[in-house]
């Protein structure tokens, strides 16, 4: 669906949206399934093409890759509840950022978290990251990266919510509680963010916004596993985050739309090429 006059302008105002009721009970238990079906895995652990990692911290586990689990997966690729939405947010339509497709995933993956793990705030306007970018110009969007955030559990209060600080992504300045010399990408805290709201969403919303809003999520208090699934767009010239490619398997099973955006160039040369001399 395209965004409505609406989402645009609390997009722009905010730097995110919430998606009620993105995925039906069906697509949630299906995704729910294709994660039972992974084994536990320690970080830098690999099944099939997927790949257990964290960052530093109490992060928990991110799946990477997740879109080769299975049919479930790939369908988020360009799911109606927010393909459209995010193609109109990264942009550049009719211009030289689209010439190899609409869009480019540059990291998916499932985020599993137990007790106690989290992800301090990070990123924000103010870091003036180009790959994360919030962009308008001439009354179009043009940002770096938007992400789709999925919850496959609920997350209420207590359960390691998203945090958001709305507006941080036109932030000029760093912010007081966040951009502090020492800090480490990845490192959990439960210490106060001015500013920060929690994203409280049931099994099914999503959350979409831009790289550059100052987000985490708190350290989770209840017991259980929290579960999400985060999938990075931007602009059909982008690279992997982490230098992950997708596999001849999932290139071939894939719908023309889906396989255009995880491989929107084609891979030149495939073959060693035979010089050939005119005489
Ligand atoms: O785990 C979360 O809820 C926040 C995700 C996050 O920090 C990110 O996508 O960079």
């Amino acid at each position: 669906m395209e965004p409505t006059e609406r989402d645009i302008y609390f997009f722009d105002l905010r730097g995110y949206l919430i998606l009620e009721k993105a995925l039906s009970c069906a697509e949630v238990r299906e995704l729910n399934s294709g994660l039972d079906a992974i084994p536990p895995m320690t970080p830098g652990e690999w099944y099939g093409y997927i790949q257990s990692h964290t960052f530093s911290g109490a992060n928990g586990i991110n799946l990477q890759q997740i879109y080769e689990a299975g049919e479930p997966f790939e369908k988020l690729i360009d799911h109606p509840s927010w393909f459209e939405k995010v193609r109109h947010f990264v942009g550049g339509e009719g211009t030289f950022d689209c010439s190899h497709g609409p869009l480019f995933i540059d990291e998916n993956f499932a985020s599993l978290r137990k007790r106690e793990e989290g992800i301090f705030p990070h990123s924000g306007g103010w870091h003036a990251v180009k790959r994360c970018q919030f962009l308008t110009r001439n009354g179009k969007f043009q940002c770096g990266q938007i992400n789709i955030l999925i919850a496959l559990t609920d997350i209420g209060p207590d359960d390691g919510a998203t945090v958001v600080v709305p507006g941080s992504h036109k932030s000029n300045f760093p912010h007081p509680d966040v951009d502090i010399p020492g800090r480490v990408y990845g490192e959990t805290s439960s210490a106060s963010v001015d500013g920060a709201q929690e994203v409280h969403l049931k099994a099914g919303d999503a959350l979409l916004f831009v790289d550059a809003i100052c987000h985490g999520a708190v350290p989770k208090k209840s017991d259980g596993q929290r579960r999400i699934v985060v999938y990075r767009y931007g602009p059909s010239w982008g690279n992997f985050r982490h230098g992950y490619q997708p596999s001849p398997e999932l290139l071939a099973r894939l719908t023309p739309q889906r396989r255009n955006i995880v491989q929107p160039l084609t891979i030149l040369p495939r073959e060693p090429q035979v010089q050939s001399h005119n005489a």
